[in-house]
């Protein structure tokens, strides 16, 4: 017990007001602490508070730029400002104001955003990898922006309806060419507004009305729209993305955007320039829209235009061996091939009939004709083929394949196929060494380039040097269902239609098995037993460029065979092109990574085949209606442009 008297305890009286809560006491406490410090101590506390601080500015944008997006400097009239890029390529769903895809995002897309294709595929996709991953991906995303700077400095090396009162939109038009207009059905005047059909059509329309108002705002009348920089590209300079989206304006019944690029076409466009032009790509973008819009308007502006660029492409077949030069100055009338080489590209030089042959047949001027009839008779006899696949380049001089060995349906051969086929159905399947040598070569491809992949067993179509198969694939090969299975319909093999079945699971796999849901522009099978997943991507290859070629084959794998699941798979994509690249203030641009939905890394460039060839093919996918293009009636040249099947008499 202790007296109640006793102190076991050391009294501290504060002076001053206030309890040990208060803030005066704790500043008091901690200064006698601090004095209480040795001057190392002091010191080195000091330099912990200094370090700390300056870590915290260093990471400041890094952190913050994090929850609003990365950003670039993006040029600005004169000056460079820093401009959030995210925002531009947002997730669609994040966006305010923008059109909206009218579709909810299936229960399936919900839980799992990253990851598309069956249960079987989506569990064998490669978890992202290691810290080092992702700097050799960092380096690559800075490789493949300075090659598209590169590539934005100096011309590609290629290779590779909406009711409009036809009255009203055609002026001048004769009975002839009325004859020729097409009766687009109305998609307006019926009442489709419960379909899905329908939604998915209009998501089309409103696709091509984004990208459409980016061109106008920033790039009207040059050939590319550069949406992330809002300015423009110009590869020719012939209003390159106007002309190639003519016809789909027409198909997709956007009244007004076709009248205003049609009085661009008739009071801006002129071919009297001094400039170099590809033959292949001006053949397949400029003549062959012109063309197409011509058959499907009947109006002449537009057949008078094509007359002129086809008459000033000629030059460029006054070759040795009259195997067509790469390039041709419309302005000079001079050809040339190009400055390293004096070969053309086999794809090219075979991939203009369709056009040429089509102006002769339209102004009865059969010199067009001739000059690319004779590629074909001299393509035909020549020697270094393999089972009838052919290799890449040809020589202007000696009319002779160079660099034998090779072979791809990929880049600067791919065409070549589809053409041998495509010409055969425009001259009503008369010309039987078309067919032979189209046959023929699809006997190759079975023979020297057709593979399963493991774990799927998806047949790909791969490549061939010096007798060695190499797995790769680029999605440019992905024609090759859609080809198929048009010969198929036209009255070839039906195995040709089980083909094209089966490798159009593997080009949608291309898009399904990656990240964004959006196919890279070049994939390598996996082949052994045991793999992990069917498709492996290598760095410099994750590139998309909002390329067509599996849209298209979806399109006409739909058309022939009604297979719900190919519009399906095309909605899928679409969305995803929404989703990974569109740029909010209009436009849509190539992406860098097709692995990184976090960041896609957009290129700032959208190609004129996106409005040509990608958008045009989704809308005719989506639509019910067989008429629209008939493919009994039509025949698409390599660039989405309908061309009529001549009649048989002629
Ligand atoms: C287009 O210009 C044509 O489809 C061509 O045949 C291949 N390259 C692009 C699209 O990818």
């Amino acid at each position: 017990m202790h007296s109640p008297q006793r102190k076991d305890f050391v009294s501290l009286t504060f002076t001053g007001s206030g309890n040990y809560n208060s803030k005066q006491w704790r500043r008091k406490s901690c200064w006698r602490k601090w004095k209480q410090l040795s001057r190392l101590q002091r010191n080195l506390i000091l330099f912990a508070v200094a370090l700390m601080l300056v870590c915290g500015i260093a990471t400041y944008p890094t952190v913050t730029e994090h929850f609003r997006g990365l950003t670039v400097v993006v040029k600005v009239d004169e000056g460079h400002v820093l401009k959030p890029v995210i925002p531009e390529v947002l997730p669609e769903s994040d966006k305010q104001n923008q059109p909206l895809v009218p579709e909810p995002p299936s229960e399936k897309q919900k839980r799992a955003p990253h990851k598309r294709g069956p249960p079987g595929l989506q569990n064998r996709l490669q978890k992202k990898g290691s810290g080092s991953d992702i700097q050799v991906e960092e380096n690559q995303i800075q490789e493949a922006k300075k090659a598209d700077k590169e590539e934005g400095e100096k011309p590609l090396v290629n290779r590779r309806g909406a009711l409009i009162e036809a009255d009203q939109a055609t002026e001048g038009g004769t009975a002839k060419e009325a004859e020729n207009k097409v009766d687009v059905p109305a998609v307006e005047q019926e009442d489709h507004s419960h379909e899905p059909e329908f939604d998915r059509l209009e998501a089309v329309r409103d696709a091509f009305r984004h990208a459409w108002k980016g061109y106008k705002e920033f790039a009207w009348g040059h050939d590319e729209l550069r949406p992330i920089s809002k300015s423009y590209g110009e590869w020719f300079g012939l209003g390159l993305t106007l002309i190639d989206a003519l016809d789909t304006m027409w198909i997709l019944n956007l009244k007004e955007e076709f009248e205003e690029a049609k009085t661009w076409v008739s009071t801006e466009l002129s071919f009297n320039k001094n400039v170099d032009v590809n033959l292949f790509e001006s053949t397949i973008r400029i003549l062959g829209g012109l063309l197409s819009t011509y058959h499907l308007t009947g109006d002449t502006l537009f057949l008078d235009k094509a007359k002129d660029i086809g008459t000033r492409l000629m030059p460029a077949f006054n070759t040795p061996s009259k195997i067509p030069y790469s390039d041709v100055n419309i302005g000079k009338g001079t050809a040339h091939p190009p400055r390293w080489t004096s070969d053309s590209t086999v794809a090219e030089v075979t991939s203009i009939q369709l056009e040429f042959r089509e102006l002769s047949r339209l102004t009865q001027d059969t010199r067009y004709r001739a000059a690319v009839d004779e590629v074909m008779q001299k393509v035909h006899k020549l020697e270094g083929k393999q089972d009838g696949l052919v290799p890449m380049f040809i020589n202007t001089n000696s009319g002779q394949f160079t660099h034998l060995g090779v072979f791809t349906l990929g880049a600067r051969a791919d065409s070549y196929y589809e053409y041998l086929l495509k010409q055969w159905i425009q001259g009503g399947q008369k010309e039987t060494e078309l067919l032979e040598d189209y046959l023929q070569a699809l006997e190759g491809v079975k023979k020297n380039l057709l593979k399963k992949s493991s774990p799927n067993s998806l047949t790909f179509v791969g490549e061939l040097s010096h007798g060695q198969f190499s797995p790769k694939m680029d999605h440019l090969v992905c024609f090759l269902p859609g080809t198929l299975a048009l010969g198929a319909h036209h009255g070839l093999p039906a195995d040709h239609m089980e083909l094209a079945k089966q490798l159009m699971e593997t080009c949608y796999q291309m898009y399904a098995q990656m990240e964004t849901g959006l196919s890279p522009e070049i994939v390598h099978f996996n082949m052994h037993e045991g793999s992990i997943r069917d498709v492996d991507v290598k760095l410099a290859d994750r590139h998309n460029l909002l390329r067509p070629e599996t849209v298209e084959s979806l399109f006409y794998l739909y058309r022939f065979t009604k297979d719900r699941k190919y519009r399906d798979w095309g909605w899928e994509i679409l969305q995803n092109f929404n989703k990974y690249t569109k740029v909010s203030t209009g436009g849509y641009t190539s992406i860098n990574n097709v692995r990184d939905p976090e960041y896609p890394s957009p290129r700032d460039k959208m190609e004129s085949f996106f409005l040509g060839e990608t958008l045009k093919y989704f809308y005719l996918l989506f639509s019910d209606d067989p008429e629209l293009i008939s493919l009994d009636k039509y025949v698409f040249n390599t660039e989405a442009h309908p061309l009529p099947i001549w009649p048989s008499a002629e």
